[in-house]
């Protein structure tokens, strides 16, 4: 059995994750490959849970240690799981978030130590590390713009501007650090051009030529 490939969405709030979730599954589908989608913090029964009490507004202040743990706690569920179990099957990972965001929203929005979060995620992953992470990157007021339409903020939703900043810049230092894995996806354009910069990258992964798969995906399309 080939191991499955493991790929992540990463980015700040309202770039379009979730949106273009969708979309890879759907590309990935039309490749023949079985897609496992998943998200972070969640993807179990008790790592949904902890994703409660991580976003609820109305809690106890939660410390920024109690955060990180419960980042890593849902995430050791998640690896045991769900996200080894289906790469060892053979299935692709699709999952919107994972320790990327942790150096983004505990190592630059909450300032924790960046050796303290390696020596977690080598304490929690062994070697598990994403074969790709699309980084969706806009600038923070374009986001915060299309989440405020959704109504209520959760916890995270509810920092400062400030907080969003140093997010962004964590992520985009992440992209430098790591650009064989990380790509960069410029998220402040209309959809379709988002969704084909998507498409160009994800084809390199399944050894297709850009063209090929851009038109495989619009002949799907207009079915
Ligand atoms: N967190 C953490 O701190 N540490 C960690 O290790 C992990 C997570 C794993 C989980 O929330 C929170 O946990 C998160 C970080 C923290 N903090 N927050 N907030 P989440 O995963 O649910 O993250 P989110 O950022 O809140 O998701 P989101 O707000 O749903 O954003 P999104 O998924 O990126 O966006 P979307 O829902 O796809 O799109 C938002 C709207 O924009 C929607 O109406 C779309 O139709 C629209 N959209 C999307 N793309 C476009 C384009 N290109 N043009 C115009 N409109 C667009």
């Amino acid at each position: 059995m080939i191991r499955g490939k493991f790929i992540t969405l990463e980015g700040g709030e309202g770039v379009g994750k979730t949106t273009n979730m969708a979309f890879i599954k759907e590309y990935l589908q039309q490749h023949d490959i079985a897609v496992v989608v998943t998200r972070e913090p969640g993807g179990t029964g008790l790592a949904e849970k902890i994703r409660e009490l991580l976003l609820d507004n109305d809690s106890e202040a939660v410390s920024e240690q109690a955060e990180l743990l419960m980042m890593f706690a849902a995430r050791a569920q998640h690896i045991k799981h769900v996200i080894e179990p289906a790469l060892t099957a053979g299935k692709w990972v699709l999952c919107d978030r994972f320790t990327d965001a942790t150096y983004a929203y505990q190592g630059g929005g909450r300032n924790m130590k960046i050796s303290t979060i390696t020596w977690l995620e080598n304490l929690v992953q062994g070697a598990l590390r994403p074969d790709l992470t699309l980084l969706l990157d806009a600038p923070v007021e374009t986001g915060i713009e299309r989440i405020r339409k959704r109504g209520a903020f959760d916890r995270f939703e509810s920092e400062k501007i400030s907080f969003f900043e140093n997010v962004r810049r964590a992520y985009l230092l992440q992209a430098e650090l790591y650009p064989e894995r990380i790509k960069l996806i410029k998220a402040d354009q209309p959809l379709p051009d988002v969704q084909r910069a998507i498409t160009d990258v994800v084809c390199v992964l399944l050894g297709l030529s850009t063209l090929n798969s851009s038109s495989s995906l619009r002949h799907g399309r207009d079915k």
